[in-house]
């Protein structure tokens, strides 16, 4: 019996029995290239985000292009200490928890930015005498970490701790300035101690090719790794222009952080200017991304030019009008997608809801819509968390990877949907005590 056929049996019987999924290979089909960027990203075993406000998720077409484009987000300010912790000892996450639940329930990972850093610091930390500020830094860690304990794949947990220029030299902070050097070392152990399966980053900025600024956080990388002090990602905040352009090294940089032996992630991508000049700068980083195997995602610092924090310099991939500009293009063809309407091969899009959830289980449901042509077969995947477990499925023809986490979904019949019409297609999810949301790939069709 075929496990497309149990799974069937198991949705006729109402059952909800485990499948066995040892040794089935998923099916590959005649699939086109995936047409958005997280799709395009996810086929070569990376996230492709965006950095979130809160308060722009209520306008629907912002939320429309980063649920569409995007399979991770980073909150741009809310879960910063001015943000989480005004006030001594008084959390507030409401904005954080928007954007989280918001990624959550459809399947996006979340980065967390930032722990540790000296700008939007409220003014009651700076006034700390040392001992007093060290029970705070860890306190702040321990508080916020905890309450998105499990639901952040990434933190930066130290946010741009070293000087610009020449010196390699420490920025000055109030952590820098009562804490000294050890300050990074400490939040890092902290921060492990919290959570131990988030993977923790040292993040900033002009350090993106080999300088005396990333030659200063490449040490303190090394000694970390060789002292056994916890870090497993730097991030490159990548903020172009064309005083400032992608430097020649910058694949060049990424390798070198990676052979110390942490993954390497652009964490705010974007570059000002507009046209071809825009759109080859982006495609170089990317290029880069891909090439470095460590490299696990890029971020983009913002879903549209208007809300970018300098707008001024139109530095993202789609307009003020959420149109997709030569560097969103750029972008998806480096990625190996396809755009849809620039190949005149709009394939599909895929998205998912949660639904009825138990104590030991949920249900899951992905809606599978047509791009701008009609389509007559598609294909997406359903990722699951180890321990978790698909018990039962329906409206889809189900095939496994062997490890039985990766579900390849097709669909009962043709398959054949008018342009812009959706289907959707449901499972079962057992827990087994984690409760992370599936993951999608890539929706191809033909
Ligand atoms: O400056 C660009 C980025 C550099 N790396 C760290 C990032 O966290 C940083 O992000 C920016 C945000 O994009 C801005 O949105 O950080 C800025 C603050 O350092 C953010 O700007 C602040 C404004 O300064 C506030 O006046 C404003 O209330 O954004 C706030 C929310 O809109």
């Amino acid at each position: 019996m075929s496990i497309a056929s149990r799974a069937r049996g198991a949705l006729t019987l109402g059952l909800a029995a485990v499948l066995a999924t040892a040794g089935v290979t998923a099916l590959s089909g005649t699939a086109r290239a995936a047409s958005t960027l997280g799709a395009a990203a996810a086929e070569k075993g990376r996230y492709f985000g965006a950095a979130v406000a809160a308060n722009h998720l209520g306008e629907s077409a912002y939320a429309t292009t980063l649920n569409t484009e995007f399979n991770s987000v980073t909150p741009e300010n809310e879960m910063k200490w001015d943000a989480t912790e005004s006030t001594r000892g008084s959390f507030t996450y409401g904005a954080a928890d928007q954007i989280v639940s918001h990624a959550q329930s459809r399947g996006m990972k979340v980065r967390g930015h930032t722990l540790v850093w000296h700008s939007q610091l409220p003014g009651w930390v700076g006034g700390l005498a040392a001992a007093d500020l060290r029970t705070a830094m860890n306190n702040h860690i321990t508080q916020v970490m905890t309450h998105y304990k499990g639901k952040i794949h990434s933190w930066d947990v130290v946010n741009e701790a070293f000087q610009d220029g020449g010196s390699g030299a420490r920025r000055s902070s109030p952590f820098q300035d009562r804490l000294g050097n050890g300050f990074i070392e400490e939040a890092f152990r902290t921060a492990r101690s919290v959570d131990p399966a988030a993977k923790l980053c040292y993040n900033d900025y002009n350090t993106d090719g080999v300088n005396a600024k990333s030659n200063a956080v490449y040490n303190l990388v090394k000694d970390f790794k060789a002292r056994g002090v916890p870090i497993d990602c730097v991030g490159f905040q990548s903020h172009f222009n064309s005083a400032s352009p992608v430097p020649g090294d910058y694949q060049a940089n990424l390798q070198r952080f990676a052979d110390l032996g942490v993954d390497v992630q652009i964490t705010e991508l974007d570059i000002e200017g507009s046209g071809s000049a825009q759109a080859t700068g982006y495609g170089n980083v990317v290029r880069a991304c891909l090439a470095v195997s460590r490299c696990t995602g890029i971020t983009v610092w913002g879903v549209t030019d208007k809300y970018s924090w300098r707008a001024g310099g139109t530095p993202l991939l789609f307009d003020g009008n959420y149109a997709r500009k030569a560097a969103y293009t750029s972008v998806l063809t480096a990625l190996g997608g396809t755009s849809p309407g620039g190949g005149g091969s709009a394939a599909c899009t895929v998205t998912y809801a949660k639904a009825e959830e138990w104590s030991d289980r949920f249900n899951g449901r992905v809606t599978v819509t047509a791009g701008s042509s009609a389509i007559s077969t598609w294909t997406t995947t359903v990722t699951v968390t180890s321990p978790q477990k698909i018990s039962t499925t329906w409206n889809g023809t189900p095939t496994w990877d062997s490890s039985g986490n990766v579900m390849t979904m097709k669909p009962n019949g043709n398959g054949s949907l008018a342009a812009g019409a959706s289907t959707s297609f449901g499972f079962t999810v057992m827990t087994n005590g984690t409760t992370t949301a599936p993951r999608l790939g890539g929706c191809t069709a033909s």
